[in-house]
């Protein structure tokens, strides 16, 4: 059997945690063939973010003709887009080829870094989001997504109100749960996690694992779902010992499965 077919367009990590990487990683492990269009490198370990260079529009839009022509993309997922060239590139094909798509709003990495340009925001709601079947903001950027603060509910409907057909804000910040908002219903997703601290990768791996739920065909309020089950997983399983800053989660780690914890 043709296993689906899911698409990855974001940036490459350089230490393997987030980005490009970590996507690989969740479409594997949900069963998915993965696809990339790289749209930037980043020079990354654990510790910090040391370059960042988006790609050339072309090369962008070449990935992701290869694609589409010859293999088909069952589900896509956009990540750190790093410019309004790159957003632009994205959406100019992506309205062109309907896709079932997940748009993670990655503004910065966890250590602060900036992996949008500021002024990029507003390109992102208008050219972006109206494509995206959901949008995956933390709390953070569904504030700079909404342009207001208020309670999640509140965010959830001005982004949806600015063009996205349905919202789950995480709630990596310690709410509890996940949000969806399709329009219609609220939905609180329960997420029950351990507080490990190798979180290195956790929104990329939830936007990856909600775009393969959709690819092989779950209702979205299931693939929310999943996509937060699988993630607390892998923050649970999570890599301590890899490199000196937050460790990368590890998606797909059967529970209980051993570990190789590195001690030198
Ligand atoms: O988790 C967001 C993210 C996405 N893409 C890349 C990243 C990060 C966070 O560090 O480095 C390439």
């Amino acid at each position: 059997m043709t296993p689906p077919r899911c698409l990855s367009i974001a940036t490459s990590d350089s230490g393997g945690g987030a980005g490009i990487q970590a996507d690989l990683k969740a479409f594997a492990a949900a069963g998915c063939h993965g696809m990339t269009a790289i749209v930037g490198v980043t020079a990354q370990n654990t510790t910090a973010i040391l370059a960042a260079y988006a790609l050339p529009a072309w090369v962008i839009t070449a990935q992701l003709k290869a694609v589409y022509d010859d293999i088909g993309v069952d589900a896509a997922k956009t990540g750190a887009l790093l410019s309004a060239e790159v957003i632009l590139a994205v959406a100019d094909f992506l309205a062109h080829h309907p896709t079932p798509l997940v748009v993670d709003p990655v503004l910065s990495a966890s250590t602060g870094a900036s992996l949008l340009d500021p002024e990029a925001v507003e390109v992102l709601i208008t050219s972006l989001l109206p494509l995206a079947t959901v949008v995956t903001p933390n709390l953070a950027e569904a504030r700079a997504l909404a342009g207001a603060d208020g309670d999640r509910r509140t965010l959830a409907e001005r982004i949806v109100a600015r063009g996205a057909h349905a919202v789950v804000i995480t709630g990596g910040d310690g709410a509890g749960s996940d949000l969806l908002f399709d329009g219609a219903e609220y939905l609180e997703i329960p997420v029950i996690w351990a507080g490990g601290t190798a979180t290195h990768g956790t929104g990329c791996t939830h936007s990856a694992t909600l775009a393969a739920q959709l690819a092989l065909g779950a209702p979205l309020a299931d693939a929310a779902r999943q996509a937060a089950a699988v993630t607390a997983a892998a923050i649970d399983h999570g890599l301590v010992g890899i490199g000196e800053g937050p460790g990368p989660v590890a998606v797909g780690q059967a529970s209980g499965a051993s570990q190789r914890v590195r001690t030198t």
